[in-house]
């Protein structure tokens, strides 16, 4: 697992090792967000740097949230990190909103961050659609508020999906400019980590559309929640072409829905997309899917189970979450105060 450290242009400073990352509980996580964050969390344990994970619920606010569903699907998150290996014990695991440095830092961060930055963000673009005007102001400042989470801890890496690629970017320019208006060397310029095969795992349905837990329809995604079969029938129904599999991915090049499942395929088992198209080259979906279906299903159910259990008890899933928490606020409320210090706020002791 690659852990590029944190840079910067002449950068003095010497980072603390700290993995940062976060998933928004507006919803039931996916096999997207599972393939492209979660399953690649564990693995940051124990390799030298801190690992914090968080449930990030004040960006679920950015677009209306049941407020007894938001509780639930937090705790569900939280359910789904340990289930895919998050150790609480060894890795910080909370919601957002429990630790006030992130709100905190999002106000101070917004007065550095510039308009024209926030215009260019495709997700709000793709998020706020024709209906720009009507959408919350959360939601289009919601990458100050990444930036927030991240420098919070003055994390020096963040696993991420593709999609989360220009926030990162956005999050080292806001950095970079508080550090060169003040004159310090505060902040990380954090590396985003980019890896493996599904970095951007395609909606069930188009192969050109991200799969994501708010698209209306519930075929277009496995669910980490899906049983067995649900799961098996989502991939017999999944859309593809008439073409056999080639030999190798370069034949893929404009098969976007062949392309997502092999990639899928690939990043379940652990082998390279190339090695799935040789093992199935020559041969069409009849065979591929169902040889699919019982990859993801050997692969998911022990964790939909482990899910299940834990939910069975959402007073202790609240108190590891509070006590995850309390121990970010540790680490945070410093930063925080440091960053109001730099910039001219009275100290608060
Ligand atoms: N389809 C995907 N493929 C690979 N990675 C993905 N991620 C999300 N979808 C995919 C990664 O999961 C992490 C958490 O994302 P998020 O839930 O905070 O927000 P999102 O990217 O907006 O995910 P969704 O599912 O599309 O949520 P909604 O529908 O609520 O907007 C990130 O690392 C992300 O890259």
């Amino acid at each position: 697992m690659s852990l590029a450290p944190a840079s910067g242009p002449a950068s003095a400073t010497a980072f603390t090792p700290r993995v940062f990352s976060g998933i928004q509980p507006s919803g039931g996580l996916t096999l997207g967000n599972y393939l492209g964050a979660l399953k690649r969390f564990a693995g940051y344990q124990g390799g030298g740097a801190e690992t914090i994970y968080c449930l990030v619920d004040l960006h679920a606010l950015t677009v209306w949230q049941d407020p007894e569903r938001l509780r639930q699907q937090t705790r569900e998150a939280a359910a789904a990190f340990m289930a895919a290996g998050i150790d609480p014990a060894r890795s910080i695991l909370f919601n957002q909103s429990a630790v006030p440095a992130h709100a905190e830092l999002a106000w101070l961060l917004s007065c550095v961050a510039r308009v024209g930055w926030m215009d260019r963000m495709t997700q709000f673009k793709d998020k706020g659609g024709r209906d720009r005007e009507r959408v919350s102001l959360g939601l289009y400042a919601y990458p100050a508020l990444m930036a927030a989470d991240i420098l919070a801890y003055r994390a020096t890496a963040v696993p991420v999906g593709e999609d989360q690629k220009q926030h990162l970017e956005l999050t080292r320019d806001i950095a970079a400019k508080f550090n060169h208006d003040y004159g310090v060397d505060f902040f990380p310029l954090t590396e985003p980590v980019i890896e493996g095969a599904a970095t951007r795992v395609m909606s069930l349905r188009d192969g050109t559309k991200k799969m994501s837990k708010s698209d209306p329809s519930d075929a277009s995604r496995i669910n980490l929640s899906d049983d067995a079969d649900t799961i098996a029938q989502k991939i017999r129904k999944a859309r593809t072409d008439a073409e056999p599999l080639p030999g190798s991915m370069e034949g893929l090049k404009d098969r976007p829905e062949a392309r997502n499942l092999v990639n899928i395929f690939a990043a379940l088992t652990d082998e390279s997309p190339d090695a799935i198209c040789a093992r199935f080259e020559g041969q069409g979906f009849g065979a591929f899917k169902p040889a699919l279906a019982d990859a993801a299903v050997a692969h998911l159910a022990p964790i939909t189970g482990r899910m299940n259990d834990l939910m069975r008890d959402p007073a202790e899933l609240d108190r590891i979450l509070r006590d995850g928490a309390a121990r970010a606020d540790v680490i945070s409320a410093p930063i925080v105060e440091e960053t109001r210090r730099i910039m001219g706020m009275i100290p608060k002791r």
